[in-house]
């Protein structure tokens, strides 16, 4: 395969897969999307599966390299194409290996549990609706809403102590940052958004990068911020 070759990013409308696409305008390397719709069932189309056995977005291919996980695909490009941008200070070292496991270990868990919880309801048979939609709210507050609102004061301590705008405290965004926007910019635009002031800020800090406003243009469809 020639060097030329350019990535390309295997893009989920309405999906994690767009903080792939504002790193790579962050980088400013080539890239090519191909687009997936999500089904009917709000699933990947299974065309994916001939990318990657999982058949999840984002995967991207680089040359002979195929690779999925969106935190492995962060860190993979910041160490190749980065040239010694987007990476934590040394003072912020720890809180960046902290915050980019933060949100696929803990952070993204929840709000996937809090969306399942959601949707039992309204799938179900239409007799069972509201005895689920009790139990399920239920389950809400009980499992959900206090691990949500410790990571959300968590979120909100660790930016007010941060040394610039992003979470490592370095002048450009880290891998923790291009992670954590896809959780943050989904409670963003909740009904009664439960963000604290500091996560608010860093998201307009986020959305008003050019990079990243040129990153959306590219993805198309994107439930979670506006293009
Ligand atoms: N941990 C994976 C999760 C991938 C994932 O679940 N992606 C969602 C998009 S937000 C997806 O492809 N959903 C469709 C499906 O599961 O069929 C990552 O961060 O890349």
């Amino acid at each position: 395969m020639s060097a030329q070759t350019p990535i390309i990013v295997h893009h989920l409308n309405d999906s994690r897969s767009q903080r792939v696409l504002w790193l790579l305008e962050e980088l400013e390397v080539p890239y090519e999307v191909k687009f997936y719709q999500r089904t009917a069932d709000y699933l990947a189309p299974p065309e994916l599966r001939a990318v990657h056995p999982l058949g999840r977005s984002p995967v991207i291919t680089d040359g002979p390299v195929t690779l999925a996980e969106t935190a492995a695909i962060v860190e993979y490009l910041i160490k190749k194409y980065g040239k010694g941008k987007f990476v934590a200070p040394e003072e912020g070292e720890l809180t960046e290996l902290y915050f980019r496991n933060f949100s696929e270990g803990t952070f993204l868990p929840i709000l996937g549990q809090q969306f399942v919880f959601e949707q039992v309801p309204k799938k179900a048979p239409f007799l069972l609706r509201p005895l689920l939609k009790v139990v399920f709210t239920g389950l809400t507050k009980l499992l959900v809403a206090k691990p949500l609102q410790g990571s959300l004061d968590y979120i909100e301590t660790t930016l007010s102590k941060s040394n610039s705008t992003w979470f490592a405290g370095g002048p450009e965004p880290t891998a923790s940052d291009f992670l954590l926007s896809y959780g943050i910019e989904t409670l963003a635009v909740e009904k009664d958004s439960p963000l604290g002031p500091k996560a608010k800020a860093w998201l307009a800090a986020v959305q008003a990068r050019p990079a990243y406003k040129r990153g959306l243009k590219k993805g198309g469809d994107y439930a979670y911020a506006k293009n």
